[in-house]
């Protein structure tokens, strides 16, 4: 039987089958394999005695995608909620949301919720001149009111949704507003697994309709790109792709390196997600400096502990360390 879990407590996945929701571990041949199962993962299950009633998970279904933070696999789009007031609307935010999404090739969509609080006549114009332009999609909610709802619900259908935002944005009242509840559904929970309400590992997938499903996340307050180099920044903002053909320079962050059209770009790209792109472009080259300076550091160790063997370093370390010297030009015009 093939299912899908929609949540891990401690060792104990729970599937969602076509005939309800079943307890399952895994077979010790997987856990000797380290496998790993995540929160959104199709497995097969079986019953490895006929007398127990315990289910078994004996195969994971390669995934299609795998996010980091939180883990859940088969997540096919995202939700961002930001509100546009209380907690008011933060550019810089949604933004790093919008480029964890276009990294991990995700669709994300753009939920402004609280639209019930007043007018935003000038803040919903904004967020139209900006991202609609960019082909994000935008739609405005209230929890409160049940407003823009309709608008989301198709975008759901067939698809594993996973809504991100800031803590108390509405993320949680969306939900319950979807699901036309006071209270967000819950599992039933086992004595024996009571104690995994504090030692859950991963997020709940909550089933809207069949094939339909939603992940609510935690607010979580900072994604830095501290793992990815400099020059991966700018395919993460779709505006900037454009701009790789009208500047000359192959490797060009088009900041404000001598001979870039950069000016170009400043003039025609929104102001706050310039902004964003250069501070993103920061903390890549803070990545950037670490790793060279690790490989330093790996170049001496090899050279100490063992004296006659010639420290190796891979043509990718090299190439980054030498990238690093030329972008610390450009760091104090950047800052
Ligand atoms: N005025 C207004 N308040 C809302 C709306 N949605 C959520 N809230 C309130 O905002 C607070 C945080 O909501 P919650 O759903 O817990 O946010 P989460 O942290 O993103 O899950 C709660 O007090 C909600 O009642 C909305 O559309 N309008
Ligand atoms: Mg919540
Ligand atoms: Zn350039």
């Amino acid at each position: 039987m093939i299912g899908r879990v929609i949540k891990i407590f401690s060792d104990f996945y729970y599937v969602e089958t076509s005939i309800g929701i079943i307890e399952a571990k895994l077979r010790t041949v997987l856990k000797k394999q380290k496998a790993q199962v995540y929160t959104g993962d199709y497995v097969k299950l079986e019953q490895l005695d006929k007398n127990s009633m315990q289910a078994f998970i004996a195969e994971i279904q390669e995934r299609k995608t795998l996010i980091s933070r939180p883990k859940v696999a088969n997540v096919s789009q995202v939700i961002i909620v930001s509100a546009l007031k209380e907690p008011d609307l933060n550019f810089e935010q949604l933004n790093r949301y919008i480029a964890h999404c276009e990294y991990h090739k995700l669709k994300p969509i753009l939920c402004f919720n609280k639209e019930d609080i007043e007018e935003f006549d000038d803040l919903k114009a904004r967020i139209i001149d900006i991202y609609i332009p960019l082909n994000y999609q935008v739609i405005f909610t209230s929890a409160l009111t049940k407003t823009g709802l309709d608008q989301i619900k198709p975008i759901l259908e067939n698809n594993t949704s996973i809504l991100c935002g800031a803590s108390g944005v509405g993320k949680s009242s969306i939900i319950n507003a979807i699901l036309n509840t006071s209270k967000q559904r819950t599992l039933p929970v086992s004595d024996k697994t009571k104690k995994g309400v504090h030692t859950t590992r991963h997020c709940e997938l909550i089933e809207v309709q069949k094939n339909t499903f939603i992940v609510d996340t935690p607010g979580f307050s900072h994604l830095k790109f501290d793992f990815i180099l400099p020059s991966e920044i700018k395919n993460l903002f779709v505006e900037m792709k454009d701009y790789d053909y009208v500047c000359k320079y192959k490797d060009c962050l088009h900041i404000n390196e001598y001979g870039c059209s950069y000016k170009e770009i400043t003039t025609n790209m929104d102001e706050t997600r310039f902004e964003s792109y250069k501070k993103f472009v920061t903390e890549a080259k803070e990545y950037e400096e670490r790793i060279s300076k690790e490989s330093i550091k790996d170049e001496k160790n090899t050279k100490f502990n063992q004296n006659k063997i010639m420290a190796k370093i891979s043509h990718k370390k090299r190439a980054v360390s030498r990238k690093t010297l030329k972008q610390n030009m450009y760091k104090d015009e950047i800052e």
